[in-house]
């Protein structure tokens, strides 16, 4: 037999398992249930890295066990492919982002082929084709329709440099998300999803998910449900400027409070800098020249830089104006400050600096009153002051248009007689028009503005001339669907037929990265929930379970970074060691949710491994007569491996499931006899981990199926019990000596080979005594069964 050569067999195995097309998900299949296996979908970013190896390779461990458990498993792939990421890499470049996508696609697809995941490829998505994006459309007219998709002007999160809105969750730490250039707010007319209609149910659906729980807090801090009070503080001798134009015109500050029994230890208000009191009270501001310099300056700084705690406070007191607590009737001064937000509660606080660290550290700095004044009883205090209970999300409507060209255009048309139209449904898809001059443009107008062609149209209502909308939605709208999809992803006259969806839906396990956790997560299961709602799906959660993987990091432990060098590089591992040794260190450098550095020698372990159970199929030719039985003890450890394994797989322990393997392949090596069958046992259970190689060997063992239609082992509870344990012999209560004894076994038995012991005797045999003394100078025998023997003598 030859060596192991993992470049030729993997080659060969990849070939025959497309041919035979063993992993092409029928619907149903008799006697089978149906499981539904997914990973995160890539974008199309050029190339495939170490990072969706992580995502991809360990998880294919886990869809070939449930197959081999027994399920028909679908395990589908496709490409996220609209989108800012894709578009800016092909502005880079010069190319057209149609092009630059569609060439990456190519190239990553037979990167990821290379993986020998069971991926279904005849399931294949890309969001940009027309076929797909007709159905994000048409998702996008069902919002409409139901009054969950709505156009406003309104500030936006604006990157310079992408030229772009963004989504607040695209903005990370006040900067764009992709490019990292700091977000100004700009007032622009966009599209948003009314997610926040959603808000509670997306709240209480968290409770039945089998999702890390990390990532459900974070889901519920994003939604931020707060429960609290609306009270009025009356301003004091307030004169509106114009109040006969104003009838609306309130002569109270309303603040939002979560405390309100601290009332009565309310020593002065906050205003948001943007709150619009301040205009109508110009005329008795005195300093006003200070407020509007202060104003000025907080237009700068984002949300998540002006919630930041461990910041300096700053602020200035609107002079001249006095607002009056309603619990103790006392006036108190009112401040401009950035650390109450405009968009929270009312945007204006009753600040209590003996109760909360924030107003605590800002009375401090303007030398403020802090006084512990005693707690009042809510609901009394509510009733008293006429203060309505309500309650506040964090949670923003979602908003989804760019003025961008890469992505699925909104479709809405505009009539000057009818005004906003919804394209008809069977004019959709509104294709993505291939212009010359797709860049961005400075005024933040989309590049398809230019585009003539594409904006001219008819109002679909009184077939007059019309304008189309010329935004195009961000590329998250694209993948909040993309799951029910593959259920039916070829479907011409619906996004997917309702009987598939059915046999595949929710989701029953999701693999994929953590930094996913409010955006695309939450997205999906608004649209699930919108779905469900309007009468598409029978179900309100898309993701049943939930996996995610941790990162890895370079050798030298840091983030890899290309700036840094310590890249690793999935294609040139693969070409050193084979893909079953990379897929299988994967597995085994570290917990699968932690991740963790690569161990350059860490790979070299697993391909050792990988050889030696090569190599004991050859010498299994020469040390396996015939059917000879088994050693007790390999038995016993082949039943618990195959227990374990199975139980780590499912619990995504994929690292200790190898050591488990690598156990039992010593001491198989150890064997003088080895029956082919368990030595089949062993190339069984490393299956999942090194796909090629196993099939390879199964083959060998003059196997005509393939392994992964092998059903997988099954283990005898009772052969897993031990045996034998060790006796604890001691003497005097002093540990002497220990031994394997039969599990069960008697005292006197005990006692009797206790006494045969080499170490013992040298305590009870003393020189020149007779055998029959023997039991004289022993007083007393304690034995606790299956554990131990204290021999007490004088
Ligand atoms: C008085 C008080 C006393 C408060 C106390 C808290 C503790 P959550 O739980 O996040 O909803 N607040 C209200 N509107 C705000 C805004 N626009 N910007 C910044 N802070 C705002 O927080 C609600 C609490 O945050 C409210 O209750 C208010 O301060 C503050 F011991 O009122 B509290
Ligand atoms: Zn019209």
């Amino acid at each position: 037999m030859t060596e192991y050569n993992p470049q030729k067999i993997e080659k060969k195995w990849q070939k025959y398992w497309k041919k035979k097309g063993i992993y092409k998900t029928k619907d149903s299949v008799k006697g089978k249930k149906n499981f539904y296996h997914l990973v995160m979908f890539p974008y199309p970013s050029g190339d495939l890295h170490i990072g969706h190896w992580y995502n991809f390779a360990p998880a294919d461990v886990y869809a070939r066990f449930k197959k081999m458990s027994g399920f028909n498993v679908m395990s589908p792939i496709g490409f996220d492919a609209f989108g800012l990421p894709a578009e800016n890499a092909a502005i880079k470049r010069g190319i057209h982002p149609e092009k630059w996508t569609y060439a990456n696609i190519k190239a990553m697809s037979k990167q990821i082929e290379s993986m020998g995941n069971m991926f279904d490829w005849s399931r294949e998505i890309i969001t940009a084709d027309p076929n797909y994006y007709k159905w994000t459309q048409w998702i996008f007219l069902q919002l409409y329709k139901n009054g969950l998709a709505y156009k406003k002007k309104a500030p936006a999160n604006w990157c310079p440099k992408c030229h772009t809105v963004l989504a607040n969750e695209q903005v990370v730490d006040g900067k764009c998300e992709r490019c990292d250039v700091i977000v100004v707010q700009r007032d622009i007319e966009q599209w948003l999803f009314r997610i926040t209609k959603y808000a509670d149910k997306l709240l209480e659906g968290l409770d039945g998910l089998d999702w890390p729980e990390k990532t459900k807090l974070m889901q519920k801090n994003w939604i931020g449900k707060s429960e609290g009070t609306l009270i009025q503080f009356p301003i004091s001798n307030f004169q509106f400027p114009n109040k006969s134009q104003n009838p609306n015109d309130q002569n109270f500050l309303e603040v939002f409070t979560t405390r309100i029994d601290t009332i009565l230890g309310c020593t002065y208000c906050v205003i948001a800098p943007e709150h619009e009191i301040i205009s109508n009270l110009k005329s008795q501001i005195s300093n006003l020249d200070e407020v509007e310099g202060y104003i000025e300056q907080s237009k700068k700084k984002t949300d998540l830089q002006r919630m930041e705690t461990d910041k300096q406070k700053t602020g200035v007191e609107l002079k001249g104006v006095k607002a009056i607590n309603p619990a103790t009737n006392k006036e108190v001064p009112i401040f401009v400050s950035d650390y109450v937000l405009a968009h929270y509660g009312t945007g204006a606080i009753m600040a209590v600096p003996a109760y909360d660290e924030r107003d605590f550290e800002f009375a401090k700095k303007f030398n403020l009153p802090i006084i512990k004044a005693p707690l009042a009883p809510k609901d009394e205090m509510i009733k008293k002051l006429g203060a309505k209970k309500t309650i506040n999300y964090k949670l923003r409507d979602w908003l989804i248009s760019r003025q961008r060209y890469w992505g699925a255009p909104i479709p809405i048309i505009f009539c000057d007689k009818c005004g906003e139209v919804p394209v008809p449904e069977k004019d959709l898809p509104v294709k993505l028009p291939n212009v010359k001059n797709y860049l961005p443009t400075e005024e933040g107008k989309s590049p398809l503005a230019h585009s003539e062609k594409f904006i001219k149209t008819k109002c679909p209502k009184c077939g007059g001339p019309a304008k189309r909308e010329t935004d195009t939605m961000d590329t998250f709208v694209c993948s909040s669907w993309y799951f029910l999809r593959y259920a039916d992803p070829k479907s011409s006259n619906k996004f997917a037929d309702a009987k598939k969806i059915k046999s595949w839906l929710p989701v029953n396990m999701y693999v994929g990265g953590s930094e996913h956790a409010v955006l695309h997560l939450l997205y999906s299961r608004f649209f699930t929930k919108a779905l469900k709602d309007l009468g598409h799906i029978e179900f309100n959660e898309p993701f049943s379970a939930l996996t995610h993987q941790g990162i890895i990091l370079g050798p030298d432990g840091q983030k890899m970074s290309k700036s840094r060098g310590n890249v690793i590089d999935p294609d040139e591992l693969v070409k050193n060691f084979g893909v079953d040794a990379v897929r299988m260190y994967l597995c085994f450098m570290g917990e699968y949710s932690q991740g963790g550095p690569w161990n350059p020698t860490g790979i070299m372990g697993v391909k050792r491994f990988l050889e030696k159970v090569w190599k004991l199929k050859t010498n299994l030719d020469i040390k396996c007569p015939s059917g000879r039985l088994m050693s007790k003890s390999l038995e016993t450890l082949l039943h618990k491996t195959i227990k374990k394994v199975g139980e780590d797989i499912k619990n995504f322990k994929f690292n200790t499931a190898i050591s488990a393997l690598m156990i039992l392949l010593n001491q198989m090596e150890k064997e003088k006899e080895l029956r082919v069958t368990d030595y089949a046992l062993l190339v069984t259970l490393l299956s999942p981990f090194a796909p090629h190689i196993a099939e390879e060997l199964w083959s060998q063992l003059k196997n005509k199926n393939s392994i992964f239609e092998q059903p997988w082992p099954k283990y005898d509870p009772k052969k897993i019990k031990e045996e034998t344990f060790e006796l604890v012999v001691q003497i005097n209560g002093k540990t002497r000596d220990r031994f394997e004894a039969p599990i069960g076994i008697a005292e006197n038995e005990a006692k009797d080979l206790t006494l045969k012991r080499e170490n013992v005797k040298r305590y009870t045999d003393l020189p020149g005594r007779q055998a029959s003394a023997k039991n004289q100078i022993i007083q007393k025998v304690i034995f606790v069964p299956n554990k131990l023997i204290n021999i007490v003598i004088k």
